[in-house]
């Protein structure tokens, strides 16, 4: 039997691609692999302990929170608090970004903002969820509190991103800007394998994923994309979760586009680009497919604040072209 190579393993023999000093990297990942673990133990026990459910907060979106949303943004902020390599993180979660204070974080070079579950609601139905983050070198000076201006760096800024998946497996999936690498969690051994090496998604494919209820409110063009998608002569396979992670992993996997327009009632889309959209282009790319907000490579998009939403298209390079010959 071949050797497996450990998520820990893998990190150390690519230390070389990181551009920053080495160790760096391996430290962030692996306060992120850390929380990811703990957040993967809660999550399995979800039916069996009183913790789903709302906590009765709403958060900055005006949306329910799930009790789980808030303990994983705690445990990942803890994580990468204690790390001492990260000055602040910035959460879909929280209303602000968070400046970490003590001296060590200070002098943290990186930010790192995440949406630390993504897809709760659909918590209480046993299907897939996911974490989503995305690290960037911090522009204002070491030694002094974390900037809003360190967290609205534009996508292209990105130093790593990647997000894990809590699926009928757990997994995680992240990019340092070399390729992306997909890795799963043996849960009697709490160790991530590497299983998805050099993950290429195909240029083309046969999955759309949209919020078909909405489809009355979108624009004309999507409208005509998906209704060539469901030409009978050669019908696409309507796909769609409601849970972003899963839904893009699978198009990644598989080939495929997942479309959330802008509407009538949410002119913005809904996703945000900073805790979604972002870190999804970014492995999106560096698998060969595309992610556009429909005219703008989302990547280029300069953020104006923090909950920022976007329209986004993201998947299989040639599906993403077709889409934008439609709008
Ligand atoms: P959340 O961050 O509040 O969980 O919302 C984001 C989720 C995505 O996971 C999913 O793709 C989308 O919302 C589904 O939205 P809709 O129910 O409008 O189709
Ligand atoms: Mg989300």
């Amino acid at each position: 039997m071949a050797k497996l190579t450990t998520l820990e393993e893998f990190i150390v023999d690519r230390q070389q691609e990181f551009p920053y000093a080495s160790g760096e990297l391996s430290g962030l990942l692996s306060s992120i692999v850390l929380a990811s673990k703990v957040v993967n133990r809660e999550i399995n026990k979800a039916g069996l302990v009183d913790i789903t459910g709302s906590a009765g907060e709403e958060n900055v979106q005006g949306e329910e929170q799930q009790k789980l949303d808030v303990y994983a943004n705690e445990k990942f902020q803890a994580a990468l608090e204690s790390l001492g390599e990260v000055c602040g993180v910035a959460s879909e979660e929280d209303d602000d970004f968070v400046a970490f204070k003590s001296k060590e974080a200070l002098n943290g070079k990186y930010v790192v903002l995440t949406d630390p579950l993504d897809g709760s609601s659909n918590i209480d139905v046993n299907v897939s969820i996911g974490t989503i983050f995305s690290i960037y070198r911090r522009q204002s000076e070491p030694g002094k509190p974390a900037e809003l201006r360190d967290f609205l760096q534009k996508g292209t800024e990105q130093i790593a991103a990647g997000y894990v998946i809590y699926g009928s497996s757990t997994m995680l999936v992240y990019s340092t800007g070399h390729g992306v690498n997909g890795f799963t969690l043996d849960p009697s051994l709490g160790t991530y394998y590497l299983s998805h090496p050099d993950l290429k998604t195909p240029s083309n494919g046969k999955i759309y994923s949209i919020n078909e209820g909405n489809i009355q409110l979108c624009e004309k063009g999507v409208q005509d994309y998906v209704e060539k998608c469901q030409d009978e002569k050669k019908p696409h396979k309507a796909r769609y979760i409601g849970s972003l992670v899963a839904d893009f992993h699978r198009n990644l996997l598989k080939g495929g586009i997942y479309l959330y327009p802008a509407t009538t009632k949410a002119k913005n889309g809904k996703l945000r680009l900073l805790y979604e959209c972002n870190p999804l282009a970014f492995i999106a790319e560096q698998a060969g497919g595309r992610a556009t907000d429909g005219h703008q490579r989302i990547m280029e998009i300069e953020p104006k604040e923090l909950h920022q939403r976007t329209p986004y298209f993201i998947g299989s390079e040639q599906m993403v072209k077709d889409l934008e010959a439609c709008l």
